[in-house]
């Protein structure tokens, strides 16, 4: 029987959420692939690789997931792909209207909630407010994730964080391409880049730059790829503005390219 409303009792409410938590704090000690993001291409790679049997793991650092695709372009909170990804957003339940021959628009707030609603029901588990701080290495391949609460970090606490392992990492980080910057600035690795270094985004050119983030979503050191913006800024691809295609059909892109790796 259900309990009455003034029969609701506080500490079970708290022990339920704490042992459920724990449950998943202790289930991503070890796990198959590590999402850096949850941005569109992040979210994306999470549908397709949980969807394949993969167990998968989202850290976002901030409260919402999401990434740049909330605010549309300027606020405007519509966002507009072109016809290749309209199979992603129709994997996922996204409603979308075609405006001109080839190009699609639909609500920003509505792609996020449905690339997350497909990516959780898929299997994937997101972990908000955590931020990956540095990757585990063993001799040349990442292995893992640092991760720590985003709360330690923007209080500056100086606490160690905790250590994690999986088979890879997807940098889904959007311009700032996080893990690698941290990969290179602190092991000095050369990168699978032209010069093995990170380029750096080059400016907007929507048409390249769309082509280029497939072009560049891939592994760019044992164990670790890139997909979405950091693909790009990895690889000094041009920026693509607010067109969508690019990402979730990238974030699809590495799915595939891990399964490969990992032979499913
Ligand atoms: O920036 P973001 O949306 O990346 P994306 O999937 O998509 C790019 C587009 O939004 C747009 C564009 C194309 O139109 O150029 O910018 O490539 O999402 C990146 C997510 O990564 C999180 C960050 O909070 C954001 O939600 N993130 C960044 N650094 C970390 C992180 C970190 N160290 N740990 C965990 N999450």
């Amino acid at each position: 029987m259900n309990p009455k409303y003034e029969e609701l009792d506080e500490r079970v409410i708290s022990r339920a959420i704490t042992s459920r938590y724990y449950q998943d704090l202790l289930a991503i000690i070890e796990f198959d692939v590590a999402v850096v993001g949850a941005g569109p291409s992040g979210l994306s790679a999470a549908f397709y690789l949980a969807r394949m049997g993969f167990k998968t793991v989202v850290f976002e650092r901030r409260l919402s997931v999401g990434g740049g695709m909330w605010g549309g372009a300027m606020m405007f909170n519509r966002i507009v792909f072109q016809e290749p990804a309209r199979g992603v957003f129709e994997a996922v339940g996204v409603r979308f209207e075609e405006c001109e021959p080839g190009y699609y628009t639909a609500h920003a707030v509505e792609s996020v909630a449905a690339l997350t609603y497909a990516a959780c029901r898929a299997g994937a588990l997101i972990m908000n407010l955590i931020t990956v701080e540095d990757v585990v290495l063993h001799r040349d391949t990442v292995t893992g994730l640092v991760l720590n609460w985003t709360a330690v970090e923007m209080a500056g606490l100086h606490i160690d964080p905790l250590a994690v392992r999986c088979r890879c990492t997807v940098d889904a980080t959007g311009h700032d391409a996080r893990v690698v910057h941290i990969l290179e600035r602190k092991d000095g690795v050369v990168l699978k880049t032209p010069g093995g270094r990170i380029q750096g985004e080059k400016s907007l050119w929507a048409e390249v730059g769309e082509q280029q983030i497939l072009e560049h979503t891939g592994e760019v050191y044992p164990g670790l790829f890139v997909a979405g913006m950091a693909a790009n800024a990895v690889a000094g691809g041009y920026r693509m503005g607010p067109v969508f295609g690019g990402m979730v059909l990238s974030g699809k892109k590495v799915a595939e390219q891990i399964a490969e790796a990992l032979g499913k």
